[in-house]
């Protein structure tokens, strides 16, 4: 059963968002990627965020670049908790996604990550320990991962001055 959905508002996004993917895919969690625009189609963001807690969908992250709204619409259409990610932007870098994204006002939240790779990421990873919660396998996969990352940090060496 799909556990986590992945939306993005462009096929263009998809460079920055298959890293919330691959990191799903790695630890085996079951999920569904598809292009949701906010602006452009709307009536199938309402219709995704409805279905989202009834089809059993853990979260959903979502990136977005530019104005970026796709996040905060979809959170203010089900209390599924809803990942966003901010695409980087031709002219701004993605500042705006992540003004947009992360400036919700009181009431609607939004799990709001770093801008770019990084935080498509890291959103899939923080789905991947929200549902270790109930999962055993997961956590300790989890675990096994950052003891890897502890390892290669210890094992990190300067040059000579
Ligand atoms: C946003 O506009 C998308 O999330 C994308 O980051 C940006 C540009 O979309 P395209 O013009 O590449 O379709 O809605």
């Amino acid at each position: 059963m799909v556990k986590v959905g992945v939306v993005m508002g462009s096929n263009s996004d998809w460079e920055v968002m298959r890293h919330a993917a691959e990191q799903l895919k790695t630890y085996g969690v079951e999920f569904e990627c598809r292009v949701v625009s906010a602006h452009r189609t709307p009536d199938l963001l309402f219709e995704y965020a409805e279905t989202a807690g009834p089809r059993g969908l853990a979260c959903i992250i979502a990136g977005a670049g530019g104005a970026a709204h796709l996040p905060g619409m979809l959170a203010a259409k089900t209390t599924v908790p809803v990942l966003g990610v901010p695409v980087p932007s031709k002219y701004l870098r993605g500042e705006d996604s992540l003004l947009s994204i992360v400036q919700m006002p009181k009431g609607v939240p939004v799990a709001t990550f770093a801008i770019g790779e990084a935080g498509a990421a890291n959103a899939g990873l923080f789905a991947v320990a929200m549902l270790a919660g109930s999962d055993p396998q997961l956590a300790a996969a989890l675990n096994a991962f950052r003891e890897t990352q502890k390892q290669t940090v210890l094992a990190m060496t300067l040059p000579e001055v």
